[in-house]
């Protein structure tokens, strides 16, 4: 079964130049760009987003690291994509969790500039390509 889930390149992956590899990486994988566009977010799409962090220690780092620069949003398909881009972005902390061969493992080190942002589940898809392709959302 076809299922999209939105992929962000965090600040530090367009930064370090690492847009085209982490597109070939998704790429690589069988998974194909439905939608993408390079923006810089607002700190309202930014605290939308990640509203389930609110309160905890590291939520003001992350919204200002997350609105400091352009980034890539996108909307990734395929079967499975929403597990399937999680399996090649490997676990939040680049070090301690993500197992080499993943991006966060190969190319990362720093547990909240950890270059990508993926779904973690068919809700949150949905209300976040909502939030960043409202336009997308509709159909
Ligand atoms: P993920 O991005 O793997 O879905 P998450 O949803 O738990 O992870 O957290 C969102 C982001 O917040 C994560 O990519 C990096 C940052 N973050 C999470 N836990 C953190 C921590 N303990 N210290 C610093 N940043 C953290
Ligand atoms: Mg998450």
């Amino acid at each position: 079964m076809t299922e999209r889930t939105l992929v962000l390149i965090k600040p530090d992956g367009v930064a370090r130049g690492y847009v085209g590899e982490i597109l070939a990486r998704i790429e690589r994988k069988g998974l194909t760009i439905a939608a993408m566009e390079l923006r810089t977010a607002s700190t309202d799409v930014a605290a939308t987003h990640y509203a389930e962090h609110e309160g905890k220690p590291f939520y003001p780092g992350l919204l200002e690291f997350i609105t400091s620069g352009p980034l890539v949003a996108a909307v990734i398909e395929g079967p499975r994509a929403i597990a399937a881009f999680r399996q090649i972005a490997g676990g939040t902390d680049p070090v301690l969790k993500a197992v080499p061969g993943t991006i966060r493992a190969d190319l990362a080190l720093d547990g909240g500039q950890n270059l990508v942002h993926g779904s973690d589940s068919i809700e949150s898809a949905e209300r976040e390509i909502a939030l960043w392709f409202p336009v997308l959302a509709q159909r």
